[in-house]
């Protein structure tokens, strides 16, 4: 049995230059990066991720939704891996950090075991999750949620993007369509280390966040249709003018989310008017919800709101509405025995560290489903994330990824 070995660290400047030198697939004037999954920057990031974990020893296989694993193999290999990584895929207006961080840290501890010699007891498995985002197909960490049984292989592929491409289309154009079955690789649990993408870790001054779980997420997909007509000719009384339709309910959201403040949250994050023409009154706009809390009663009570106040509102705007949720996730507690895993690890590090809950989504909260789960969360420069201005230290990022090294020691040794 391999003595813990405390004073192991990782080379935070190595993994520094991986977290930097990753950024250019897909990096932006402005410093950010805009790696939207399955599309060509992405499919170059994968190509230097599996050329990393190569390099590294690993042994790297890609499933049917181009999610990739790169196995390190243990002393017994009966005992199934302990999984820890996160994506490589971004926002838009993405950051350097986001999803990065976890995947690059994850191969940095990897290579420091290789650096110290060190064989652990049961594999390890690094994982970089394939859509975790949701920004070009819904839903969020999508091929996460596959692997824990949530979706079909099939349904997902179907999946298609506001251009019409579906992600077995994607996957091919980028040669990622992998031969695994989803689902298929055992996972005996699965640790994530992500920025907060919050700013509670900053404004209290602490490194680590030891985070317990994660709060309830609800998607949906709307159409308000009114009549597209004349911009000088129509009255403003005989108008049925669905952006303004649309205006009305986004205050109402804020409004509904106040009101169970301060934990719920609402987004309308896209918002289209079809046929756009600036001299023609807007027939028809289609939009999306974001709808978060920790509680699911509230996310449900949220919900009935929104439907609420987009009813009456489309009443009295003679509009049609439609609002069809896609998708909802609900509040996710982790794995205790894991959370003091992080935690113990944290303060054996000296990093002084609080417990949180997590308010972005995350592949760890579809893993819990299937396996002990558990996150590390570093500061993130105000809090900002899903902006490309986002930002972490070099000091931060080296601590969580010591605290995921010692974190994935105990487990595989334990
Ligand atoms: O939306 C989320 O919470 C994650 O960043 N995809
Ligand atoms: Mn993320
Ligand atoms: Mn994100
Ligand atoms: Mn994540």
């Amino acid at each position: 049995m391999t003595p813990p070995r405390h004073n192991l660290r990782v080379d935070g400047s190595r993994l520094w230059a991986t977290i930097h030198e990753t950024a250019a697939f897909g990096g932006t004037p402005a410093g950010g990066i805009n790696r939207l999954t399955l599309s060509r920057e992405d499919g170059a990031v994968r190509d230097w991720f599996r050329d990393a974990c190569l390099a590294a020893g690993l042994e790297v296989g890609t499933d049917a939704l181009g999610t990739q694993f790169a196995l390190r193999p243990g002393r017994d290999g009966a005992r199934p891996p302990i999984a820890f990584g996160s994506h490589l895929d971004t926002q838009p207006t993405g950051g350097r950090f986001d999803g990065v961080l976890g995947v690059l840290a994850g191969l940095e501890v990897m290579r420091s075991l290789n650096d110290a010699g060190i064989e652990t007891e049961a594999p390890l498995l690094l994982v970089n999750w394939t859509n975790e985002e949701g920004s070009r197909f819904a839903p969020a960490m999508m091929a996460s949620a596959a692997h824990a049984g949530e979706f079909t292989t099939a349904d997902i592929l179907s999946r298609r993007d506001a251009a019409g491409i579906s992600v077995a289309e994607a996957l091919a154009e980028i040669g990622y369509a992998g031969e695994e079955p989803v689902g298929a690789r055992a996972i005996g649990a699965f640790v994530e280390l992500h920025i907060e993408q919050g700013p509670i870790l900053e404004a209290e001054a602490l490194t680590i966040g030891v985070v317990e779980g994660g709060q309830g997420i609800a998607w949906f997909d709307g159409t308000l249709t009114g009549f597209e007509s004349h911009a000088g000719t129509t009255p403003m009384n005989r108008r049925r003018d669905a952006l303004l339709g649309l205006a009305e309910l986004a205050l109402a959201a804020e409004r509904i989310a106040l009101a169970h403040a301060p934990s719920a949250v609402i987004t309308i994050g896209e918002a289209v008017i079809a046929a756009p023409s600036r001299n023609v009154v807007p027939g028809t706009v289609r939009f999306t919800i974001d709808l978060r809390d920790p509680q699911a009663a509230t996310l449900d009570a949220a919900e009935a709101e929104l439907r609420a106040a987009l009813g009456e509102i489309a009443g009295r705007r003679r509009l049609e509405a439609e609002l069809t949720r896609i998708w909802r996730k609900a509040p996710v507690p982790f794995d205790p025995r894991l959370v003091d895993a992080v935690e113990t690890a944290a303060g054996a590090l000296g990093h002084p560290h609080r417990r949180i809950i997590s308010g972005a989504g995350h592949d760890a909260c579809n893993l819990a489903g299937i396996a002990p789960a558990a996150m590390i969360f570093v500061p993130c420069r105000d809090g900002i994330s899903h902006n490309e201005t986002e930002s972490a230290t070099p000091e931060d990022c080296t601590a969580g990824a010591d605290v995921l090294l010692h974190t994935v020691l105990a487990l595989a040794n334990g």
